[in-house]
C-alpha cells in the first residue's frame, strides 16, 4: 500500500474528529483552500433539499425549449450541479437560490414565499437573477447588461452558471422556433453580460469563454 492511501482510510470518519478545531457541522475540503470550499451544515442541506421539493412541484408541467422536451426542473438542478461540480461552490444559500433561480419568472411562485421560507439571502440572491417580465423582451436583455456588475457575487455565480447551462443546451441542439442567427444573437448577448461579471469565479469564466466563442465563431 502506498502512502497516498493513508489518507483516504480516514476518510469516512467524522470530519469533526478530523478537524476538531471546525464548529460543530462544518469542515473544509481540503486545508487552509478560500472561504468558499467550506462544505455546507445539515441546515444548508436541508435548505437545499426543500428548494428542490418546491421547485420541481412549481415546474412540474413546463419544458424546456429541446426537440426532446426536456422536463424544465433538469435546468434549475443542473445550474446548481454546474457550481457544485465545477465552479466548487458549496454554499447552501447559493445553490438553494440556483434551484429556485426560475421560480418567480417562470411559474406562480411569489417574491414573498421566496423571502418567507428560505429567507433573506436566497430571496436577494432570485430577485437578482429574475427579469421583470411586464417589460419588453429587449429591454429585459439590455437591463441584464446594464446590471450586471452591480450584483452580489453570489448571485452573479448564480447568473454565470444559468448562462454557462443555457449556451450549452444551445451547442448541443438549437431549440425549437430558433434559427443559427438567433444561437449566435443570444451568445453575443451572453458575452456581454459575462463580461461585466469578470473576476468571479476562474472556472465558470473559462467553461463561458470557450463556448461563447465556439458559438460565435460558427
Ligand atoms: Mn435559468
Amino acid at each position: 500500500m502506498s502512502e497516498g492511501n493513508e489518507e483516504s482510510s480516514t476518510s469516512n470518519e467524522s470530519p469533526s474528529k478530523l478537524y476538531p478545531d471546525l464548529p460543530e457541522g462544518t469542515w473544509k475540503k481540503g486545508d487552509g483552500e478560500k472561504g468558499g470550499f467550506m462544505l455546507n451544515s445539515c441546515e444548508d442541506m436541508a435548505l437545499v433539499i426543500k428548494a428542490a421539493d418546491l421547485a420541481a412541484r412549481r415546474h412540474r408541467f413546463q419544458k424546456r425549449k429541446d426537440v426532446r422536451q426536456t422536463p424544465y426542473i433538469n435546468h434549475p438542478i443542473g445550474v446548481a450541479y454546474i457550481l457544485t461540480n465545477e465552479a466548487k461552490v458549496y454554499d447552501g444559500a447559493t445553490l438553494a437560490a440556483a434551484i429556485l433561480h426560475d421560480t418567480v419568472e417562470d411559474t406562480k411562485t411569489t417574491f414573498e414565499e421566496i423571502q418567507q421560507e428560505f429567507g433573506q439571502e436566497v430571496y436577494d440572491i432570485v430577485k437578482g437573477c429574475t427579469d421583470d417580465k411586464s417589460l419588453p423582451k429587449d429591454t429585459r436583455k439590455q437591463l441584464q447588461i446594464d446590471h450586471a456588475a452591480e450584483h452580489s457575487h453570489k448571485t452573479k455565480l448564480v447568473k454565470l452558471a444559468d448562462k454557462l447551462y443555457n449556451l450549452r443546451d444551445l451547442e448541443r441542439a438549437t431549440p425549437i422556433g430558433w434559427d443559427k442567427r438567433r444561437v449566435k444573437e443570444y451568445a453575443e448577448w451572453a458575452r456581454q453580460v459575462v463580461s461585466r461579471m469578470k473576476g468571479t469565479n476562474e472556472a465558470l469564466e473559462m467553461a463561458l469563454d470557450d463556448i461563447i466563442n465556439r458559438l460565435l465563431s460558427k
